[in-house]
């Protein structure tokens, strides 16, 4: 299997996240990418490619153009407003009751991000646009013909809406590749979202839509991030209605509660008959992450990448969360070597 990289990534490094009023070090953080890309690398899994280049209106089918425009230049008129930090917000829009974005840089900061996990760094615009492409240029691959390929993205995407960040993400690689083979006509697309937290983003994005199908297993919202989604009872909307399909589980989540609802998410993935699968994959699943609360371990990986193998769809993986530094790098590994052994 194929990877897709850009060493780039790192001049992404937040400075801080604010949570719960308190400014603490990112999670979110290079070594993240670092680490991943290191472990498959040694799993000698394939080959690994730069990211080819794409434009920005691959990335406009899926982001509002103004949203786009904040990100490429909001770190520059931050400074230029004379702010010393990193671009955070501290007012939002909620509920999305505006539809005007302010003039000045601190609104628009708050207009365009959800939450204080994320912020957007000097070299923020180009991390995100090379890791969109890494997501992109994977599923060329896949659209190539070859079974599986993983973009190594980072930041995560999956908290990315249409016009908003958050949760440490700013682009939704998972969505753009997806619309992407919409797109190209390839035809209809399941994205399996397997990282701890709901992936509202893309949630949002397609939830009127019935050309793809979004099913998530995650910690129940009534008790984390990202708090205001994520519920069973969220299925779609209008055409979309039956296209969203979300499992809430409960903290402390084990293999043995975890495999049941993945088996179901997969037997809905296979009624659909989509033509290719997207993987979110994050391992903030895992036992020891510092910021997640199930019980997965090491192994559980190669059993979450087999029963996606069972699927028997072109496959493409793009990474999200994982936030246990030590094992960010076997536990994915451990996702890819086992689909590709299943
Ligand atoms: C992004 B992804 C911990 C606060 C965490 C934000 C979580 C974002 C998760 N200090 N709040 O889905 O892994
Ligand atoms: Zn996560």
């Amino acid at each position: 299997m194929k990877t897709v990289y850009a060493d780039k990534h790192a001049l992404h490094a937040p400075s801080q996240e604010i949570y719960c009023g308190q400014v603490m070090p990112c999670a979110e953080k290079p070594a993240r990418g670092d680490n991943v890309h290191r472990a498959v690398r040694e799993s000698g899994l394939g080959d690994i490619l730069a990211p080819q280049n794409f434009s920005l209106a691959d990335i406009t089918r899926v982001h509002d153009a103004g949203y786009v425009d904040f990100l490429k230049t909001g770190y520059a008129a931050w400074k230029k407003a004379g702010f010393e930090t990193d671009v955070f917000a501290c007012n939002f829009n909620l509920r999305q009751a505006c539809n005007t974005p302010p003039q000045v840089i601190e609104g628009k900061a708050g207009y365009y991000l959800a939450d204080t996990s994320v912020s957007i760094t000097q070299g923020t615009w180009e991390v995100l646009e090379q890791s969109a492409y890494a997501a992109l240029t994977a599923l060329d691959i896949v659209a190539g013909g070859d079974r599986a390929a993983f973009a190594l993205c980072r930041p995560p995407g999956h908290h990315a809406s249409v016009a908003a960040g958050g949760g440490y993400g700013l682009l939704n690689n998972a969505a753009i590749a997806a619309q992407a083979f919409i797109d190209k006509g390839l035809g209809k697309v399941a994205v399996l979202d397997v990282d701890y937290h709901h992936g509202n983003g893309t949630q949002d994005i397609f939830y009127h839509r019935n050309d793809l199908l979004y099913c998530s297993l995650h910690a129940d919202p009534a008790l984390d991030f990202p708090y205001f989604s994520g519920y069973a009872d969220e299925k779609g909307a209008g055409a979309g209605e039956g296209f969203n399909r979300n499992y809430p589980l409960p903290m402390g989540t084990a293999w043995a509660t975890y495999k049941e609802s993945l088996a179901d998410a997969a037997r809905h993935i296979d009624a659909y008959g989509a033509d290719i699968l997207v993987v979110s994959l994050g391992v903030d699943t895992f036992k020891d992450d510092p910021i997640s609360q199930f019980k997965l371990e090491t192994d559980d990986y190669a059993r979450i990448g087999a029963e996606i193998a069972k699927l028997g769809k072109p496959t493409l993986f793009v990474m999200e969360g994982g936030y246990a530094i030590d094992q960010i790098g076997v536990n994915v590994v451990k996702a890819l070597t086992g689909f590709q052994g299943a």
